[in-house]
């Protein structure tokens, strides 16, 4: 993003490093043959807001793709959301994954 701006006639070009927005994580649900789907979906709902509708489509995708988008956040939300996901499925003994991915 070579950003220039003219400024007193002088087109200066904006210093990369500082302009540059901070890069944003997807954090993905990844599927299992193991945890239920009702389980799936009440995690959604708490963690990631969605209703009810929504938060079933997303679960029903990640059954049949293998793979869902819960959401895309800055680092440190999508991180505490992993450990927040991960940690309540081992308390009730459930595989679920979840991983972040920064957002290309
Ligand atoms: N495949 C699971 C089942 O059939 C359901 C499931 C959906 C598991 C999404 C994990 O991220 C997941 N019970």
């Amino acid at each position: 993003m070579a950003t220039t701006h003219i400024q007193d006639g002088a087109v200066q070009e904006a210093e990369r490093t500082r302009i540059r927005r901070p890069p944003l994580y997807k954090v993905l649900l990844l599927n299992d043959d193991f945890t239920p789907m009702d389980f799936v979906v009440t995690v959604l709902q708490k963690y990631f807001g969605m209703n009810r509708e929504r938060a079933t489509q997303v679960m029903l995708q990640v059954h049949q793709e293998g793979m869902g988008m819960c959401g895309v956040f800055t680092k440190d939300i999508a991180s505490t959301k992993v450990e927040q996901v991960i940690s309540y499925a081992r308390q009730h003994q459930h595989p679920l994954a979840c991983v972040m991915e920064e957002n290309e």
